[in-house]
This record gives C-alpha cells, sequence and structure tokens, in this order.
C-alpha cells in the first residue's frame, strides 16, 4: 500500500486484532527481529483475512529517529510501561527503556532495571488497546499529553498494536499469546521467601530456617547473596563459611526449604579461576571496540562479562549452571545483569562494546542494541541450565534486569526500594504494572531493601506483600535484622497472621498461575479489571484483584485498612476471613457469583497434600449462583502438560432456601481424592454458614431465613468490632530508634532544586544522590544532560569501602532569598576516627551543574586535617 506521510504501513500478524505497523516498507525491511516475541517469525509473517486497524499510529523519522504518535479518545487512562514507579494511572509519565541499576529510585526515576516499551491504552468505554514499540533500544515512552502515546527510539522499529478488545484482559492475554506467557512456576516458589544481604554462613542460614519452622511462620525457600561465594567468584562456595553446601541444602531439603543462590554476570579476570579460564578458552566475553574483552569492575573487582547474545555463550554458562545445581541448588537469582558496572558514570559498559550476537536475534551490534536484553538474556541461559540440569523440575530464576519477554524464562522483583511508607506504596503499582507488561511473578522486597524498617512499615508490609504474586522479605547489608520476628510481638504476629492467610490462598494462587500460563490472563491485577468502564476505579491503587478476591490494602501509617473507604467495582463484594482478621492486615472480600478454593494454613508448600482437606468459600451472585475452580498437579514438573492433573469447575446455586454445591466439570487425567470438603458460604458482614461434605460429592446447605441472615451478619459485625478492640495493634513507634548521631535526618529525603533541576539526596551511604530528575524536551536523554563536574555516584563500590553505609547528619540546608539555588552540607563518622563532610549545591550561575565537595576530617583533637576532592 502507499504511504501519505506521517501513515505507517500494516500487516495483520498473530491473531485477529493484533497489527504490525512500520513507518514504510524500507523501514519494514530495516527493523531489527523481535526479542520479545515468543516466536519471532509471528511478527514477520502476515495473517489472511480479518477486519481492518480501527487505530492507526503516525510516524515521523527525523534522521534516524522514528517517532510515533498514537492519539487516542480524550478520557483515556494508561498503564503498562513494565517496571515503572509511580502513579498506577500514567498519564503524565515519561519512561525511558534503558535497564539501569537505580537504587533507591524514586517515584519520578525515569529508568529502572527492566524495560517494558509498552502502554496498555484504556479508552473512555472500557475497550483497551495495547501499543509494543518492538525496539531493544533505549526508547522514550511519552504519556504527558493527556490520551497521546508518543514513542521515539534512534532506528527502524515496528509497532505492534493489540485491539482495540473488549477489556484489558483481553488485550493482556492477546500480548501474551505474542510475547509468551510466564512459565509455569515450581508450587514452592509460590510460598513465602526470606532473603537477606547476606546470611553469610551454613550456621546462619539453617537458623534462621529453624527459627521459621519454631516460630510456626510460614517459609518455603531461604536465600543465599554474594556473600556465599569465594571472593564473589560465581559458581564457588566461601570454603570457610560454606564449607558443604550440599549437606546444608540436605538439612535445608529435610524440613521443606528450598534455598536460592545468587550468580551475577561479572566474572572475576584472573588466571586460574575455573569459570575465567573456560570463558577465555570459549571466547565468551562481550568486547572492546578493539575486539578484546572489556573488563569492567564489579563485586570481585576486574570482571569479564559473558556475551549471553550468543548461542555459544549462553550454552556454556547453561552447563556452569548445570554443575552448579548438583549442590542441591533450587533456584539462581541473577543479580547485577543490566549490567551494573561500576565506577562509571553511566553505571553499565561503554555504547562502543561489542557483542557477536546471533544472526536470528540482531547479529553482531553495539553495546545500546543489546543492553535491555543482557538481563533476559542471562536469565534465559540460566534458566536453560537449570532443565539441562534436570529436565523433569521446574526451574526457578529471579532476575533483576529483563526486558518485555522475560516472564518466559524467570520471576522478577522491584529492586533496591527503601524502607519508607512511599516505597511500600508504590510497590502495589509496580507489581501491578509488570502485571499488566507481561510479567505476572513479581513483588518487591517486603518491607524494603535500604535503611530500616519500623515495626509498623513492616507488618504493614508483609500484609499486603504476602498477598503478591512473589512474596519475598530481603534488605539490605548494615540495616537492622528484617526477619518477621525482628520487630517486636505484634509484629512478628502480624506476619505470622499475613503468611499463613497466603498458604490458605495457595490453591486459589496457584490456579491463577496455570491460567496465567496457558492463556495469558493476569494473576494480579488493578481493580478496574473488575469494570473497566467504571472511570472512578481507574486509579485505585491500594486494592488489586487476585481474580474474584479483592485485596484492600492501607499504604499509610495514620490508617489501618479497615478504617478506609475503599471503592468498589459493581456487583456484589463480601468481607471474610480466615478468623485471622487484624487491623493490620488488609481486609479481603469475594465478588458475587464466585468460588474461592482455601486449603490449610501449612508452614510451607511440601507439608500440604492434594488429600488435604479443601475448603470453598462461597459468595452468592444477585441471582444466587456461583462458580469457581481449582488447577491441582504434582506442583513440579512437566506432567501437567500431558494430562496428569485435575482442574475442578464448581458451582454453587440457591434453590428453595438450599445452596447445592457439585462439581459440574473436570478435567486431566489425576484421580479425583477422597477428601473432605468444608463450604463457607458468606452471608455479608463477615459472617458465613457451614456444612462438611465429600469432594465430588454434591454438597447441600440449607439457607437460614432472611432475619435469621441479618442477626448473623450483625453479631458478626460485632464480634469483629470487640475483636479490634482488644487485639494489640503494632505499636505506633514511627522512627526506629538509633544509636547513631544524625539519625533523625537520616531517613528523610532532601530535595535540592535548581531550574529545571530536582535533585534527590539521602542524607546515608555517602551522602548520596539517588535521584537527578531533569525536564527533559521531547526525545533529549536524561543522562547526556547531565554535567556532574568529576564526581561520580557510584553504585554499589561504595559499599565495599569504608565510611559508606553510616548515617549522615544535616549540619546546614541553604536556600537562597529567590529559592532557586539550595544547597545542603552534612557530616557523618566514617569509621576510623574519620569524619567524611559533604556539601551538595546546585550553582546559581550554572544551573547544570551540581557541585559535590568533599573532605575527610580526622576526628581526634590533635590529628592532622586532609582535605580530599
Ligand atoms: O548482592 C547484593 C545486592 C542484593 O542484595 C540486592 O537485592 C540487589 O538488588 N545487590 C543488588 C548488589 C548491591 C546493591 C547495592
Amino acid at each position: 500500500m502507499t504511504a501519505t506521510p506521517g501513515d505507517m504501513v500494516w500487516l495483520r500478524v498473530v491473531e485477529e486484532g493484533v497489527f504490525r505497523f512500520d513507518a514504510s516498507e524500507a523501514g519494514r525491511a530495516a527493523a531489527g527481529p523481535s526479542l520479545s516475541f515468543a516466536d519471532p517469525r509471528r511478527r514477520e509473517v502476515p495473517r489472511e483475512g480479518g477486519d481492518a486497524p480501527a487505530i492507526h499510529p503516525t510516524c515521523q523519522a527525523e534522521g534516524p529517529v522514528q517517532k510515533v504518535v498514537v492519539k487516542l479518545p480524550s478520557g483515556t487512562s494508561f498503564y503498562g510501561t513494565g517496571e515503572a514507579s509511580g502513579p498506577l494511572e500514567r498519564t503524565g509519565k515519561q519512561v525511558f527503556t534503558w535497564n539501569t541499576d537505580a537504587w533507591g529510585y524514586g517515584p519520578g526515576t525515569p529508568s529502572l532495571y527492566q524495560s517494558h516499551p509498552w502502554v496498555l491504552a484504556v479508552l473512555p468505554d472500557g475497550k483497551a488497546l495495547g501499543v509494543l514499540a518492538d525496539t531493544t533500544e533505549r526508547c522514550e515512552i511519552d504519556l504527558r499529553q493527556e490520551s497521546t502515546i508518543k514513542l521515539s527510539a534512534s532506528s527502524a522499529y515496528p509497532v505492534i498494536t493489540f485491539g482495540p478488545f473488549n477489556t484489558p484482559s483481553e488485550v493482556i492475554s492477546s500480548l501474551s499469546h505474542a510475547i509468551g506467557t510466564v512459565y509455569m512456576p515450581p508450587k514452592w516458589s509460590l510460598g513465602y521467601h526470606q532473603c537477606r544481604w547476606s546470611y553469610d554462613s551454613s550456621e546462619k542460614v539453617l537458623k534462621v530456617v529453624k527459627t521459621f519452622r519454631e516460630k510456626g511462620i510460614p517459609c518455603d525457600v531461604i536465600w543465599m547473596d554474594i556473600d556465599y561465594m569465594e571472593g564473589f567468584r560465581c559458581f564457588t562456595f566461601d570454603r570457610n563459611r560454606f564449607p558443604h553446601p550440599k549437606s546444608m541444602t540436605d538439612d535445608l531439603h529435610s524440613v521443606g526449604c528450598k534455598a536460592v543462590w545468587m550468580l551475577d554476570p561479572g566474572i572475576k579476570n584472573e588466571e586460574g579461576y575455573f569459570v575465567y579460564e573456560s570463558g577465555s578458552e570459549k571466547n565468551v566475553w562481550v568486547q572492546k571496540a578493539d575486539g578484546s574483552p572489556f573488563i569492567g569492575e564489579v563485586w570481585p573487582s576486574d570482571c569479564a562479562f559473558p556475551d549471553f547474545t550468543s548461542k555459544r555463550a549462553r550454552g556454556w554458562w547453561a552447563s556452569l549452571v548445570k554443575d552448579f545445581i548438583s549442590n542441591g541448588v533450587d533456584g539462581i537469582w541473577n543479580d547485577m545483569n543490566e549490567p551494573a558496572v561500576f565506577n562509571t558514570t553511566t553505571k553499565t559498559m561503554p555504547e562502543s562494546n561489542i557483542h557477536r550476537g546471533d544472526g536470528d536475534i540482531g547479529g553482531v551490534q553495539n553495546h545500546p542494541y543489546y543492553h535491555n536484553v543482557y538481563g533476559m538474556l542471562m536469565a534465559r541461559s540460566t534458566y536453560e541450565g537449570m532443565t539441562m540440569a534436570n529436565a523433569s523440575k521446574r526451574p526457578f530464576v529471579l532476575t533483576r534486569a529483563g526486558f518485555i519477554g522475560s516472564q518466559r524464562y524467570a520471576a522478577t522483583w522491584t529492586g533496591d526500594n527503601l524502607s519508607n511508607w512511599e516505597h511500600l506504596h508504590m510497590s502495589i503499582p509496580m507489581m501491578l504494572q509488570l502485571g499488566l507488561s507481561g510479567q505476572p511473578l513479581s513483588g518487591p522486597d517486603i518491607g524494603g531493601f535500604a535503611g530500616n524498617a519500623t515495626p509498623k512499615l513492616f507488618g504493614r508490609w508483609m500484609g499486603v506483600g504476602a498477598l503478591f504474586p512473589f512474596a519475598r522479605g530481603h534488605s539490605e547489608t548494615g540495616s537492622f535484622n528484617h526477619e518477621p520476628w525482628s520487630f517486636g510481638e505484634e509484629c512478628e504476629e502480624v506476619c505470622r497472621l499475613a503468611l499463613l492467610r497466603r498458604y490458605r490462598l495457595l490453591p486459589h494462587m496457584y490456579t491463577l498461575f496455570y491460567h496465567s500460563h496457558t492463556k495469558g490472563t493476569p494473576v494480579a491485577a488493578p481493580v478496574f479489571f473488575a469494570d473497566p468502564q467504571d472511570q472512578e476505579l481507574r486509579k485505585i491503587e491500594t486494592s488489586f484483584l487476585l481474580g474474584p478476591l479483592l485485596v484492600c490494602a492501607s499504604t499509610s501509617p495514620n490508617k489501618r485498612a479497615h478504617q478506609c473507604s475503599h471503592k468498589f467495582p459493581k456487583g456484589i463484594w463480601l468481607p471474610f476471613d480466615f478468623g485471622d482478621s487484624h487491623p493490620d492486615l488488609p481486609v479481603l472480600y469475594l465478588q458475587g457469583g464466585a468460588i474461592l478454593p482455601v486449603g490449610l494454613p501449612v508452614k510451607h508448600v511440601g507439608e500440604a497434600t492434594l488429600e488435604d482437606d479443601l475448603s470453598l468459600t462461597i459468595a452468592l451472585d444477585e441471582n444466587g449462583k456461583a462458580e469457581g475452580v481449582l488447577f491441582e498437579d504434582a506442583g513440579d514438573g512437566y506432567e501437567f502438560t500431558h494430562g496428569d492433573y485435575l482442574l475442578t469447575y464448581y458451582s454453587a446455586k440457591l434453590e428453595s432456601m438450599e445452596v447445592t454445591i457439585k462439581v459440574f466439570k473436570s478435567e486431566g487425567s489425576w484421580k479425583r481424592p477422597k477428601r473432605n470438603l468444608k463450604i463457607n458460604v458468606l452471608l455479608g458482614g463477615g459472617a458465613m454458614i457451614s456444612a462438611l461434605g465429600v469432594d465430588g460429592e454434591d454438597v447441600h446447605l440449607a439457607m437460614p431465613p432472611e432475619s435469621e441472615v441479618c442477626n448473623l451478619v450483625a453479631s458478626s459485625e460485632l464480634a469483629r468490632k470487640k475483636l479490634f478492640e482488644i487485639i494489640r495493634p503494632i505499636p505506633d513507634i514511627d522512627e526506629p530508634e538509633s544509636q547513631q548521631e544524625g539519625a533523625e535526618f537520616s531517613k528523610t529525603l532532601v530535595n535540592l532544586k535548581s531550574g529545571d533541576w530536582l535533585l534527590k539526596v539521602v542524607p546515608w551511604i555517602g551522602g548520596r544522590i539517588i535521584s537527578m530528575k531533569h525536564h527533559p524536551t521531547d526525545s533529549q536523554w536524561l543522562q547526556s544532560s547531565i554535567e556532574i563536574n568529576g564526581y561520580e555516584e557510584f553504585s554499589g563500590t561504595e559499599y565495599g569501602s569504608a565510611g559508606c553505609t553510616e548515617e549522615y547528619n544535616v549540619l546546614r540546608r541553604y536556600l537562597d532569598q529567590s529559592g532557586e539555588e539550595e544547597s545542603i552540607c552534612m557530616e557523618g563518622d566514617i569509621g576510623s576516627d574519620l569524619i567524611l563532610q559533604r556539601q551538595i549545591s546546585i550553582l546559581k550561575d550554572k544551573p547544570n551543574i551540581v557541585q559535590i565537595d568533599s573532605s575527610i576530617k580526622a576526628s581526634v583533637a590533635a590529628g592532622p586535617e586532609r582535605l580530599s576532592r
């Protein structure tokens, strides 16, 4: 077809309603292969028949830059953009896809660890459309103009549109058909995970797990961060602290606990180290422009980086992973794979580096072409190594960096967040956005990674985090202990209840994952998914759906979930609990018309068997009907793909004052176990009536008369009120007590403003700048406009050096009269009798320069004073 200026040429691809647009025929030919699609050929092969596209993006090429604009009806709401912070509804947001080690990011940080050049647009009438800029390169997603999507990247790329379809859920399924659904996670990985940087010896690891068991707090997985290695060398174990990893993992397995271990991409550049030597022999390293291996600094100091863009390197890595698994390794954690490189201003490798990529993914290219997919390809190769080790087990990989499509190989988490209420709040929309971008298996570091949680913050975060698809507590070295029992009795009890709740809900969550894996449906979804037409639901971000289950939380320190007025989608929503209501936990509601399968409150997944009693919690709809589904299988392996599973569809119907519960359909060759079935029919206000039966057989339950229902509801509400009067909520201590001077300042972010710049400084960890925000114009790239005048905010290396985990006392804060120029001066004890003083200011006459003056002083009275800059 001939294109008028601005029009794009299009093709039907994948399935009904999915279109590929290119700037021109020449642009189509020039576009690189897809790395997001599960089967990249599907993006290239036209489909016959079907309707023409309803929405036409327009395109402008400015030199090599391709700018695409999608104009949508006024009142459209935006979501997606993958792992990005800030509010759930994305209008006003600008994201640059560029995987970045973003320690302590804030709501406005434009690039985090993953790249999803993808926008979900919910139209005013509730129909929805998805737009994918299918490029691996740095891409600007500009949603600052109402109802307008602007995409911009510096080479030819196709834009794939999905829909408009009737519901946002259909768009997510359609996207998943193209980019692949989430791999089926082993059931144990849906349990609770306990992590710490670092549990640094076998004894410590076993002690933590023992404490979980002794205290009756559920936990399935313990994590080993970088310190288990011998001098940060991947695939090694510290011989003193982890002398017998296999026997440690045997001990863990004997109490039903799995072990996940970290593997970073940076391989120590050291003769004699078997990984380095075999990598050099196989010629797997990313190269510099001159063809020699690129060496960058990470934890082990000088490192070479495997070039995961080539099959040869992926095969080499996978076989190392395969051997590593024999130590009893159950899962692998890929960190720092943006890739993060220390002591560089860009935090990554030079753009001139060369990747010798396979022809089918783009061939030989400079780093920017593959930067955003490096982490995904590493996770892929780790996943393949785990499969090579044992093809009858489902791999479990967690990756920090990712790209749209990573869900095929790995789960993810939202990186180095902070222990504060803002981050607790952001963790809900961030987890939801990842789900709306094809990655349903995600969660934050519960409790916050950096800084110290307070008991209340920790308990509240656990309350809601325990209901996220991936639930892991993790915290940074140097912070207080962050295990569920580290914050006093009340918080411990809240954590126990929260996690027992998760385990009761696991049959439901596992079923949601089965559907997500087979059909691409979301696991956790925003509330508006229950009624996309209701505009008032579109910005709700403290509640979310797990299928028909509505979780209503509070992320405010001053209000508990039951004190907030939650907005519900239309229809019936009945509150319920497991006798575990607590003022510091979220409130749960079940949608009228739903049946929720509920398991026992076990302490780890392996403790539950299919023969265990099953409960069904039922909320009838206006017509007295309900339906629900339960997926069961071995919980691991692939027999389910050969039919070895049981998928049960339950129905409930109220007729002549009797509710009859039946199995109305089942699928799979797995034999239904003989087990008791407990039925709980919700009446409202938390009240329910119950009956016992046998699974597979009809169960009948007499419905009490209207007047009795009213009494039951009223007395249940009263009982809950009384309970809340006697329960001890987590006490209101908002700041942790600290011995260190200046601690009262240490959690307060300081904003420095000048002209177009906004700097966020934390008066701790070296008085670190955690975000620099400029208001770039159009496609201007943020980093290129920072002048840091010789100063570098290193990511990570500071942790290794003395004096960088300490807190700082704010000495002075200046604001000149015009309010335009700000500076902050702070001072911290960095040990060895030294004091670091740092002054950060933005110069008034040169507003694009941030000046940082640091001096180190000896604090002993007669000692010499040294000055460094
Ligand atoms: O390996 C240490 C940490 C890890 O705990 C964290 O979860 C990662 O996001 N890692 C980053 C490297 C150091 C970051 C400062």
